[in-house]
């Protein structure tokens, strides 16, 4: 690999990191105690440090570089639009190649009647616009009321205000006084953690009859919408039971509400399908998407919307709403030709036939683990529940989180990216991800579950809440 090691000393940039540089989703104190780990260049599934360590990166990135680092294509794209036409806006009548080539292009691979988008720079920009899309669109259809947004908790939607108050993710909502008005939660599908006793199906039909008693409670005329994940990805890869997203469709249908699916993570291949609707049999009204949609390359995001609500805004004058960069001509070109490759290379095609089922054999594999209580994958997002009692599901006496955070730095000490949420270990890698990658997976994961046992017996950690 043709290494760049001018940069300053792995110390001198966590030291310059720490003192200017504030980190999203970060204990600054901590931070600067510890330094930053500096990833320097990527190519494929691998990221090497500013060390030299080669690192497995079984995350994408942040569930985001669906085709890889180190795609040529998309560098020379983007070169040759900032040469073209760096920038132009989307506003007043005015439009470019990149951004229509890419709506025409989305609308293609959007299933049903979601044909028209709505530009963002971003996942949280993007559900932003949905809940000002979904207000004006009951407002222009003379139902002003009907403006709550059900959502649920423990779901991540983004970091704007907007986001984080659809976001369900309480320590979110503490700062900075969260949720804004008519934003509403309901109970989430997490059978492993709140099912208790209940069947899997039974419960996923229960936490989905959540929507329609609090559609009930508000009364249809104030409900505007249900937003949700197909698989909540930060939540903890929170995949429901097979019952729950049929029901929340047929209430949704009912009660004249629109159905929002927060595709950011699940869209663009993940789940083996290009959205994860398809997957789960979803007809959305409105599509929230980024990260895999330019494999982020390039920061961008959107709606997709059906006709109905599309055609209805754009009768209603003008919607005073929009970004500088909505439609960015960079980020779409570099978009498009990510589109390209995962067509091009048959990439969906690969994560349903090869690497989701050679996945689900080898991640079923970690429940003999004794640490393990659950191991649940679908396509390319898998989750381990860690516990001290495989039978009761019990969780840790410890403060949630720190056996997960233990878990994570064995981890990275064996060149393996896995997130940790709370006591569970996450992942979501690159769609290319071949047999040989997730052998590798397996084995440094089995190898981090080893020394997180080993380490909590110790220190007398195995003990159950
Ligand atoms: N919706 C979903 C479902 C997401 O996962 C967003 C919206 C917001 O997108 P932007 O592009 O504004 O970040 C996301 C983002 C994590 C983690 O810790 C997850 C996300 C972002 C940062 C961290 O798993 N998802």
């Amino acid at each position: 690999m043709n290494m760049i090691t001018n940069h300053l000393p792995t110390k001198e940039l966590q030291a310059l990191d720490a003192a200017h540089h504030m980190h999203p989703f970060t204990d600054g104190a901590e931070l600067a105690e510890k330094g930053a780990r500096i990833i320097t260049q990527a190519n494929g599934v691998t990221l090497t440090d500013s060390e030299g360590n080669e690192i497995l990166d079984a995350m994408a990135g942040l569930w985001c570089v669906n085709i890889g680092y180190g795609r040529d294509e998309l560098a020379e794209v983007a070169a040759r639009q900032m040469k073209q036409l760096p920038f132009y806006n989307t506003f007043f009548q005015t439009s470019h190649v990149p951004a229509i080539a890419l709506a025409a292009k989305l609308a293609e691979l959007a299933p049903g009647d979601l044909n028209h988008v709505f530009f963002a720079g971003s996942g949280s920009e993007a559900n932003d616009t949905n809940i000002r899309l979904a207000r004006h669109y009951w407002a222009a259809k003379g139902k002003p009321d009907k403006k709550v947004i059900v959502s649920r908790k423990n779901a991540y939607h983004g970091s704007t205000l907007g986001g984080a108050s659809l976001g369900g993710m309480t320590p979110m909502h503490a700062q900075g006084g969260l949720p804004i008005p008519d934003v509403v939660h309901i109970d989430q599908p997490h059978w492993y953690n709140e099912g208790g006793e209940m069947d899997r199906d039974a419960f996923g039909l229960e936490r989905a009859r959540q929507l329609e008693a609090k559609i009930a409670e508000l009364g249809e005329g104030k409900v505007a919408a249900f937003i949700a994940e197909p698989i909540q990805g930060a939540g903890g890869v929170v995949i429901p039971p097979d019952s729950y997203w049929p029901e929340i469709q047929r209430i949704c249908d009912a009660h004249d509400i629109l159905l929002i699916a927060d595709e950011v993570i699940c869209g663009f291949g993940r789940t083996g399908n290009w959205f994860g609707s398809q997957t789960f049999g979803i007809r959305p009204d409105i599509m929230t998407i980024a990260k895999g949609l330019s494999s982020g390359y390039a920061p961008i995001g959107g709606s997709i919307v059906c006709d109905e609500v599309a055609e209805t805004v754009a009768n209603a004058g003008d919607f005073n709403h929009g970004y500088t960069y909505s439609g960015h001509p960079v980020a779409a070109a570099v978009a498009l030709e990510n589109l390209r490759i995962i067509e091009e290379e048959s990439l969906i095609d690969h994560v349903r036939d090869v690497a989701a089922p050679y996945l689900a054999d080898r991640w079923a594999t970690l429940t003999d683990h004794p640490l393990v209580g659950e191991a649940r994958s679908l396509g390319m997002m898998a989750t381990l529940a860690l516990t001290p009692n495989k039978e009761t599901r019990a969780k840790f006496a410890s403060d949630e989180g720190m056996i997960g955070l233990r878990c994570r730095e064995r981890c990275f000490a064996n060149n393996l990216v896995m997130r940790h949420v709370g006591d569970r270990m996450i992942i979501a890698p690159p769609l290319i991800f071949s047999r040989d990658d997730i052998d590798t997976l397996i084995e440094r994961a089995t190898r981090a579950l080893d020394e997180t046992y080993a380490s909590i017996r110790e220190d007398g950690l195995l003990k159950a809440a």
